[in-house]
């Protein structure tokens, strides 16, 4: 019975946060911006790598950030460092933004800049590798970044961030060769779970793909363009 109960209560959960996921969707697409939601386990390199994002891409499009974490600012303030507008968002007890957070952050945005002027909205979500990827927050695309450090099983043992993702950075590639990975055999997991899921070995350290990855966001903020003209 309360098995029953729980199952009910997490639909309803998820329900309401795909009703709020929705009219975020609406505000940025009123507003003419892509949203991206960057994920992962703690430590895989989100917020270096948005940092090596706005390094490249501040001076061609508009970008705000943000920025989730359980509690403290510590990433907010690596971000705002770059000069743009960086929303922290402490989730407390939650291991992951929701759609309501995220519409407190489009809010406090909005309020405080014109929404219209944006291209790009970054989300870093909450270091994890299962619960951000249930709980829409409204964006258009979500990555999800895989450290080499963390075995070649995580797609078959996490396979809901796997299958959600448009895009999946197998990170810290530098570390590669000191490590006992086979990286052949990440790529077979990740298509296992995902087969035309967008794959960029990136290693944010060296730089390499790098600007395969600023091209791929590049063509997302330049789709949205379009449909929106
Ligand atoms: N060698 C190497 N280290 C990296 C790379 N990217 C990130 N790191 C290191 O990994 C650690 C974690 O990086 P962060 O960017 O803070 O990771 P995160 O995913 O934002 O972490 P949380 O927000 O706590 O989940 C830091 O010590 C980074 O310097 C990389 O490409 N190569
Ligand atoms: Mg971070």
């Amino acid at each position: 019975m309360h098995q029953i109960f729980d199952a009910a209560l997490e639909i309803n959960l998820l329900h309401a946060n795909q009703a709020g996921a929705d009219r975020n969707r609406e505000h940025f697409d009123e507003w003419g911006i892509t949203c991206l939601n960057v994920m992962s386990s703690p430590g895989a390199g989100k917020t270096v790598l948005l940092e090596k994002t706005l390094a490249a891409l501040k001076d061609r499009f508009k970008i705000a950030v943000i920025e989730g974490d359980m509690t403290t600012e510590l990433d907010a303030e690596r971000l705002r460092q770059y000069d743009v507008p960086v929303i922290a968002i402490n989730t407390g007890r939650s291991c992951h933004l929701d759609s309501k957070m995220v519409a407190g952050g489009i809010h406090r945005l909005a309020h405080e800049y014109n929404p219209s002027e944006f291209d790009l909205v970054l989300v870093e979500n909450v270091g994890n590798l299962v619960c951000p990827a249930e709980f829409e927050v409204g964006e258009h695309a979500k990555i999800a970044l895989l450290s080499v450090t963390e075995g070649e099983d995580k797609p078959l043992k996490y396979p809901i961030m796997f299958r959600e993702a448009d895009c999946l950075l197998i990170a810290k590639m530098d570390l590669a060769p000191h490590l006992e990975v086979d990286l052949n055999r990440i790529e077979a997991n990740i298509r296992q779970i995902n087969p035309h899921v967008t794959i960029i070995p990136l290693s944010a350290k060296t730089g390499e793909g790098l600007d395969f990855w600023l091209d791929w966001v590049a063509s997302q903020v330049t789709a949205k363009g379009i449909i929106s003209v």
